[in-house]
């Protein structure tokens, strides 16, 4: 993830936070006065400098008041410290720690990189069927850890660690999974810039296990590469994820290119920032396993 959780202390300004946050400038200001979550420094002119953990913290005040918490309530997690679980240096300990503790089995296991405990843990997970996996455990598995990333409590290269197995395991179901001939195509991806893959590349798999032929496109996509890509009369539908707001420009450049390249091609969207697209893609809503059945019932009901 970011380069400045690495340890290093790096000066930020009110609109950088804002940008690596997503909060916006006002809100920030407002969760200072009002809650003291950070106390940042001045420049030389006055203006205000935030260091990488009042970044850390503001992220998780972020994600804490997303999840539905009360911004006093967030405040006072994140000060005491009390956003995720007790994080330790073992690989036992940090997988007995994910696995009982608030911040959850994943981040538990982004606090070594021991890759047998990382392994027996995604086995168990994943013997549930798939459906399963991916809202009940996945998806807040993800969110917690990524709350633990922006609360400091786990590094950079164990964040990736996890995500990068998390992303081979998706992946194999999205290989292993059979589609039938002539089954109806859709297409799935991020626009440019965009590269949190772990929520489209689960509803591509949900997609195939319905029986479409999802094509999975990955992240980081530019406009025009959507038109080409996106064959017209062969594609029953198109799906782009929206995970971060900072992603909806992005998205909303590719959804206007199809658009104008197919007109009354199906466009839709997925992701936590869905609802910033909704003018340009049908929003799918938040749980993948009933998105999916949703959109293959209106695939199958298109004539
Ligand atoms: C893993 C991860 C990464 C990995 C991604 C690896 C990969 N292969 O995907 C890497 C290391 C690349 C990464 C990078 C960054 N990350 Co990151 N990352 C995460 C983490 C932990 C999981 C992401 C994920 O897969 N989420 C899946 C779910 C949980 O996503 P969701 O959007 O909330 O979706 C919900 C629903 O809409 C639905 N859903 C999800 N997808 C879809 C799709 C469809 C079609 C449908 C119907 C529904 C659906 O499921 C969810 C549950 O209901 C999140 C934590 C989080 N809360 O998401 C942070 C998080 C998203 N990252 C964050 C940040 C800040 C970054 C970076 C900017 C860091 C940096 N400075 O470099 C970069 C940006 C990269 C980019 N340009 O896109 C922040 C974003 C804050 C914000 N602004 O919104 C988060 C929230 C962490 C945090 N708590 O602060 N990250």
């Amino acid at each position: 993830m970011a380069a400045s959780t690495s340890g290093a202390t790096v000066g930020h300004s009110v609109r950088q936070v804002a940008a690596l946050t997503g909060i916006p400038p006002d809100t920030l200001r407002a969760w200072e006065r009002r809650y003291g979550v950070v106390t940042p420094g001045r420049s030389a002119s006055g203006y205000r400098v935030y260091d990488d953990a009042a970044v850390r913290r503001l992220a998780a005040m972020r994600a804490l008041v997303e999840a539905g918490c009360p911004p006093r309530e967030a405040a006072q997690r994140v000060s005491s410290g009390t956003t995720v679980g007790p994080v330790t240096d073992s690989a036992d300990g940090a997988r007995a720690a994910g696995a009982r503790g608030p911040g959850g089995e994943l981040a538990g296991l982004a606090t070594g990189v021991d890759v047998a405990a990382l392994g027996s843990v995604l086995d168990a997970a994943f013997a549930a069927p798939f459906e399963e996996v991916v809202d009940d455990w996945l998806m807040p598995e993800l969110e917690r850890l990524g709350e633990a990333w922006a609360a400091g409590r786990v590094p950079v290269g164990g964040e990736h660690f996890v995500s990068a197995a998390v992303q081979r395991r998706v992946s194999g179901v999205l290989e292993t999974a059979q589609v039938p001939p002539g089954a109806p195509r859709v297409v799935v991806g991020l626009a440019g810039g965009c590269r949190h893959e772990l929520g489209v590349l689960s509803f591509a798999a949900l997609l195939r296990r319905r029986g479409v032929d999802a094509i999975y496109l990955a992240g980081d996509l530019p406009p025009e590469s959507w038109v080409v890509t996106v064959p017209g009369p062969s594609v029953a539908a198109v799906v782009l994820g929206v995970p971060m707001a900072e992603d909806a420009p992005a998205t909303r450049e590719a959804l206007a290119a199809l658009a104008a390249a197919y007109p009354g091609l199906p466009l839709h969207a997925g992701g936590r920032h869905q609802d910033a697209v909704a003018d340009l893609a049908h929003p799918l809503g938040h749980h993948l396993a009933t998105a999916a059945r949703e959109l293959v019932a209106s695939l199958h009901a298109t004539p």
